[in-house]
């Protein structure tokens, strides 16, 4: 009797390093990749076993050829306190590197694998990648301006001997917006600090990418992905914008039927929503300031709140807050605005509010993510930058596509509450908020464009996923 060999689809092993940032984009492209282009996804994901709960959320209910497998939990009792999150988020992974290589082998025993894609953190495993004859593949979950600067970051480091946040003139990276020393990448501010030297190295690990796929798309980045283009002929990897992939359907894991039950009972366009991504804090003082503003605005709102802290990236790793955030709010703050406002703590299902007809405008930390779900719904913003390449995002959007307004720190280094209500005035009823919602709304057809059928991102990741299948 003859055998009739079945082709096993190629599988692709994604690996995502710590974050609710990283790994939603991650997700959606995924589905992209089992349900329009028939390749197996195997999600093997490094952690130190704080944020599980969210993250399975997140994995559940995906399509049959969607798998994943968390590798034991790395430890940090090694490491002080005070370790900033970006060395946590490559040590997650340098750590977990024998157990992925354990992983990898299992899976090569069924099926070939093709590629691995990493995110941003994710290069320290393409050695990996290499042993087991796959392609490494980044998946940039940011902007082409931030890519760009990964891009420089080592011959910044040969030019300037001066912190980022001294330099006299603007940083102009190529086709890009200029960008004040003190708006560049969080983690490389401090040069001293361990962070610098690992994210440092990542950026000297980029050009052995074998391409990088970028969470933004052609119409929103054209100048900065030309001239990203323009480097692949140099030898650079060439870069493949396939954005914005965003959340899609319910936020599962939440109920979030309080929030969209009130939103329902508010007019039209009328709500702020207010949230600083899945690890954003603010101090007590500023939480407080944030209170009287929203208060003192008269406008609606939508506010996910957490517990206060000095370090601005506090919940990165954990999401939930540490105490019940509501302790902090100004007394009496929750019972005179409960007509025009719902406060709800640590999460909400933010794609569903922003793609609300009541919600407005967005009080965002610039996440990507987060910017990336506000245009693809037409939600104008107030940038209120925290950390990572937020300061970054919030030039682009502010200064470069004008669909945000950007918050400004007084000398005490707060945003103040009559500042805030004032923002919050102009973007939900204000001359400005019009015409920020007018080329928001824009920036949302060219953003349904790019993901067309014949649409450019569509296009990009097309290309990517034939390189993928013809790679033996
Ligand atoms: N989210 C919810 N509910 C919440 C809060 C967040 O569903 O209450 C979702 C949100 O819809 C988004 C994601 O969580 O999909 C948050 O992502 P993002 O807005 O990008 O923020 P972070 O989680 O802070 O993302 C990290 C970095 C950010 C970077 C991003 C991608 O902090 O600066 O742009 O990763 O690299």
């Amino acid at each position: 009797m003859e055998h009739t060999q079945v082709q096993k689809p190629p599988h692709i092993a994604i690996v995502p390093t710590p974050g609710m940032g990283h790994l939603i984009p991650l997700v959606e492209l995924a589905k992209k990749l089992v349900l329009h282009h028939h390749f197996f996804v195997t999600f093997i994901i490094p952690t130190d076993g704080s944020s599980l709960k969210s993250q399975k959320a997140v994995l559940e209910s995906l399509p049959n050829a969607i798998s994943y497998i968390f590798l034991p939990p790395v430890s940090f009792d090694d490491l002080p306190k005070d370790v900033r999150p970006e060395t946590l988020i490559v040590l997650t992974l340098t750590r977990s590197l024998p157990a992925l290589r354990d992983s990898f082998k299992v899976l090569a025993e069924s099926t070939p694998l093709v590629a691995l894609v990493v995110d941003l953190f994710g290069v320290v495993a393409f050695d990996l990648a290499k042993e087991f004859g796959a392609l490494s593949y980044i998946f940039f979950p940011t902007t082409a301006m931030c890519l760009s600067l990964i891009f420089h970051i080592p011959e910044f480091d040969e030019t300037y001997s001066c912190e980022y946040k001294e330099l006299p003139e603007p940083v102009k990276l190529p086709g890009c917006v200029p960008v004040q020393g003190i708006d560049i990448l969080d983690p490389i501010q401090d040069k001293k600090n361990d962070t610098y030297k690992r994210v440092l190295h990542v950026a000297r690990r980029y050009p052995f990418a074998d391409g990088i796929m970028v969470n933004s798309f052609m119409d929103l980045e054209p100048s900065a992905f030309k001239a990203l283009m323009e480097g692949a002929k140099e030898g650079k990897p060439p870069v493949y914008p396939v954005g914005p992939l965003i959340q899609s359907g319910l936020s599962r894991g939440v109920d979030g039927s309080e929030c969209l039950n009130w939103l329902d009972k508010q007019p039209n366009r009328s709500v702020l929503y207010v949230s600083f991504g899945s690890g954003g804090t603010l101090t007590h003082e500023q939480l407080n300031e944030l209170a009287l503003g929203l208060e003192l605005s008269g406008q609606r709102f939508l506010w996910v709140v957490r517990s206060p802290h000095e370090n601005a990236s506090a919940n990165y790793f954990s999401v939930q807050s540490f105490k019940d955030p509501f302790d902090f709010l100004p007394k009496g703050f929750l019972e005179r605005t409960k007509e025009v406002g719902l406060v709800v703590p640590s999460w909400a299902p933010q794609a569903q509010v922003l793609s609300h007809g009541s919600t407005g405008g967005f009080l965002s930390h610039c996440g990507w993510n987060s910017t990336l779900e506000s245009i693809v719904h037409g939600v104008p913003i107030i940038a209120w930058p925290l950390y990572a390449e937020q300061r970054m995002n919030a030039v682009l959007l502010a200064d470069d596509l004008k669909v945000a307004l950007r918050v400004k720190v007084n000398d005490k280094g707060l945003v103040g509450h009559k500042d805030i209500a004032n923002y919050a005035r102009g973007l939900i009823e204000g001359e400005e908020g019009k015409l920020l919602r007018n080329k928001m709304n824009e920036l949302k057809d060219s953003a349904a464009k790019a993901l067309s059928q014949d649409g450019s991102s569509t296009k990009s990741l097309a290309e990517v996923t034939q390189l993928w299948k013809s790679h033996k």
